[in-house]
């Protein structure tokens, strides 16, 4: 890929590969944002004097350590996590953890720097941060992960406060985690700081409407981005990767609303359900059973499960990749245009390779960024945030309220930022920029820390 980077831009992009060799998910995160703050660096010269670029390229801080644990057959495992405390100007470090094979520090750099700018997009007081660990909990017991959470947060609670750094869920971190990490943290500190977690359950000072928070901001985005065009969710035909978190609730969102999905996945195959997803059924498999999606064809004849299958291969009016990055590439992008798609929308975090962004922009599809797109899970983290901070509980109904007032002024934010400088429907320029200067003015009116 030639990159679009103008002089002083690719400059820095360039000492970003040199100090950060090998981390290639982190340099495809930070290419994808110099990209569009050309004409930011033109307008406000003051920026690059103050190397602020410079600045929110390079983590505050950065921890890495070992996490020793023992399974139920007595024998030990060691596995690395991390955290990532990347930037906190507009507030202590925010940003879930994942349990993943896949991580290392490349991972964890990219997802905290992505957090900043989403993070300031809420409009809340968050900063952004990511942290989560190489291992697998696929097969491991409930004790076993037990043990493992304990023993992560044995190193991780000395680094971490509500008015510090505040991590919650992502890929293979649920309710069950965030509890285990809790208890944990309360049991090492011997303070109730509920502040210090989100995504708790709700007798514990977990707030409503988190859990589905995610999925459901994107669905309220999306439908944010098809009332530009006089348009609605009602009657189409969506397809959603992934069947965790994210996917689960962007599909229940999307049904709401008049939508059918006709196909989800996990990373072993697809499931195609052309009389649209049963999402009962589909929590039962995935959330009470832990099973594979495999066994939803167990339930329903007339659903087809494809091993290793395109989920991209399947018409659909409207894309959200729901599962991880890097999972639509650009030939899934052309399949997608050729099949009359007029929308990819991400759940996930960078799942569109660069290629694929930019083929579909090229094509006049409507794009719309995970940072922008998926930032209503962490919005509602913030709001649990404060309702831990006052000690009050809000009904699901209130807080769904304000996470979907949220994103409707994220996508406002976006789609006039854009509009601003030029760029009009370019959801990534207008969320890049937008949570930029957010970010920018904070940290010139906090000096040179
Ligand atoms: P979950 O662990 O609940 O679900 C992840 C889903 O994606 C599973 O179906 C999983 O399949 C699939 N998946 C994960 N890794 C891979 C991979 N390497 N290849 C193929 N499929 C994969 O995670 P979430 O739903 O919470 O997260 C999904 C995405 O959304 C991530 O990008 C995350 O960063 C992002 N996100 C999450 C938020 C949250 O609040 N949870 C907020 C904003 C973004 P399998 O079970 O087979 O691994
Ligand atoms: O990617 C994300 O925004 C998340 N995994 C949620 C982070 C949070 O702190 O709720």
């Amino acid at each position: 890929m030639t990159t679009r980077l103008d002089d002083k831009l690719n400059l820095i992009y360039q000492d970003v590969l040199h100090r950060n060799p090998g981390e290639t998910e982190f340099h495809q995160a930070v290419l994808e944002v110099l990209e569009t703050l050309g004409p930011v660096v033109g307008k406000y010269p003051e920026f690059a004097d103050k190397k602020i670029i410079q600045r929110i390229c390079e983590p505050e801080r950065q921890i890495i350590f070992r996490v020793p644990w023992q399974d139920d057959n007595g024998e030990i495992h060691i596995n690395r996590a991390f955290r990532v405390e990347f930037n906190s100007a507009l507030g202590p470090y925010k940003g879930g953890m994942r349990f993943h094979p896949s991580v290392y520090l490349g991972i964890v750099k990219f997802l905290g720097f992505e957090q900043i700018f989403k993070n300031a997009l809420t409009g809340l007081p968050i900063g952004g941060g990511k942290g989560g660990s190489d291992f697998n909990p696929k097969g491991r017991s409930d004790d076993e992960i037990m043990r493992f959470c304990q023993s992560l947060m044995t190193e991780l609670y000395r680094h971490i406060g509500e008015n510090t750094d505040v991590p919650a869920g992502d890929i293979g971190v649920g309710s069950r985690e965030i509890g285990y990490l809790f208890g944990q943290y309360k049991r090492i500190t011997n303070r109730y700081e509920s502040g210090v977690l989100t995504g708790k359950g709700l007798g514990w000072g977990g707030s409503r409407a988190r859990t589905e928070a995610t999925g459901y901001g994107v669905v309220f985005f999306t439908e944010e981005v098809l009332k530009t065009r006089n348009d609605s969710l009602d009657g189409k035909t969506l397809v959603v990767s992934g069947s965790g978190n994210v996917a689960t609730y962007a599909i229940e969102k999307a049904h709401e609303k008049g939508a059918k999905v006709i196909a989800c996945s996990d990373s072993g195959g697809i499931i195609i359900h052309e009389r649209g997803i049963d999402l009962e059924l589909l929590k039962q498999i995935k959330q009470k059973e832990r099973r594979r999606i495999s066994a939803y064809t167990e339930y329903h004849k007339d659903a087809r499960y494809v091993e290793n299958g395109d989920i991209w291969s399947i018409p659909c009016d409207i894309a959200m990749p729901c599962a991880t990055q890097n999972e639509l590439n650009g030939k899934d992008a052309k399949t997608l245009i050729e099949n009359g798609c007029i929308a990819v929308i991400e759940g996930a975090n960078m799942p569109s390779t660069p290629e694929a962004i930019q083929l579909l922009q090229e094509a006049n599809l409507i794009y719309a960024p995970g940072k922008a797109a998926n930032a209503g899970g962490v919005a509602t983290s913030g709001l649990e945030m404060q309702q831990n901070a006052i000690r009050d509980s809000w009904s699901f109904d209130y807080t769904e309220r304000r996470l979907e007032e949220i994103m409707v002024d994220i996508h406002r934010n976006c789609y006039e930022t854009a509009a601003e400088f030029g760029c009009e429907h370019n959801y990534m320029l207008g969320a890049n920029i937008a949570g930029f200067l957010r970010v920018a003015d904070a940290m010139t009116a906090l000096g040179v820390i």
